[in-house]
């Protein structure tokens, strides 16, 4: 019987050492996969979101939302950016909405911005710009001013309707766009904050960065993308924004919360499985047995 019992004693410690190896495995496959992916440019380092333009609640965050706090994973390489007006007909959608999410830096900003793209213009020969991402839009969704449903050649004001979580509409001035790039016109991605509109008159309106965001003048051309956000890691990136000072004081509770629920978890487990094979010291008696 007792030869049975250490039989069993070693199965169960080669079981925790294959279940330790295998998990060494995992850890230590990720990381190289992670180090192998960022070397060869396909993953960015990942970002931290800093304020609320992405949430979609003042208040409260959501997983599967880039809200204050939340880590996001950043691809680049060779990927195609779907704006918001291009994903409607394909129903592509990430981060709760339409469309990709992009990381961009303009000449003027001083550091990188994560905004959704809204929609692509593109700059014509005569001065205007065609959307043909309209033309995907129904009627009734969407005009251009004194123009209707004309997507070329445009230097008014188009309006968007029912755009986003909110359901705003958004009015864009290209004429103002325009203005704000008279040396070098060009064409590029419009952009917009999930969580950039307000309230007036029973009205929502949402603001695109090129008319509301003094470092993003114009179209976002493709060189000032560095990636797309992939995945979210959810409030980690607040312990980088309180140790910087920089944790806002509409920082989202709940997601506050869920992190100091997480580590709290973390240390209870840890504490069980270092009890759980926490390392006796060898009884001298028994070494002179073997002996
Ligand atoms: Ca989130």
């Amino acid at each position: 019987m007792e030869v049975r019992g250490e039989e069993r004693g070693g199965g169960k410690r080669r079981g925790r050492s294959r279940g330790l190896i295998v998990a060494g495995t995992l850890v230590g496959a990720m990381v190289v996969l992670s180090a192998l992916l960022l070397s060869n440019g396909m993953l960015a380092p990942p970002m931290v979101i800093e304020s609320r333009s992405m949430q979609h609640d003042d208040d409260l965050s959501a997983l599967g939302v880039l809200d204050t706090g939340d880590m996001v994973v950043i691809g680049r390489g060779e990927q195609e950016v779907r704006s918001y007006l291009a994903s409607e007909p394909l129903d592509h959608r990430s981060f709760g909405e339409l469309g990709d999410v992009i990381v961009f830096q303009t000449p003027q900003a001083p550091m990188p911005i994560i905004h959704r793209a809204l929609v692509k213009i593109e700059y014509n020969a005569s001065g205007g710009f065609d959307i043909p991402e309209l033309a995907g839009l129904p009627p009734d969704r969407w005009e251009a001013e004194g123009r209707g449903n004309e997507w070329w050649n445009l230097q008014e004001t188009v309006t968007i309707r029912d755009i986003g979580y909110a359901g705003v509409d958004v009015h864009i001035d290209l004429w103002q766009i325009l203005r704000n790039m008279d040396d070098e016109p060009h064409g590029g991605f419009l952009t917009m904050g999930d969580n950039n509109w307000y309230a007036r008159g029973g009205e929502r309106t949402g603001a695109v960065d090129q008319t509301s965001l003094s470092d993003v003048p114009e179209p976002i051309k493709d060189e000032w993308i560095l990636g797309k956000a992939v995945a979210e890691i959810p409030w980690i990136g607040l312990l980088k924004l309180t140790v910087s000072n920089n944790l806002p004081h509409y920082t989202p509770l709940n997601s506050v919360a869920s992190l100091l629920g997480v580590i709290t978890l973390m240390s209870v487990v840890s504490m069980v499985i270092a009890s759980r094979y926490k390392i006796e010291p060898e009884d001298p008696a028994d070494k002179r047995k073997r002996t």
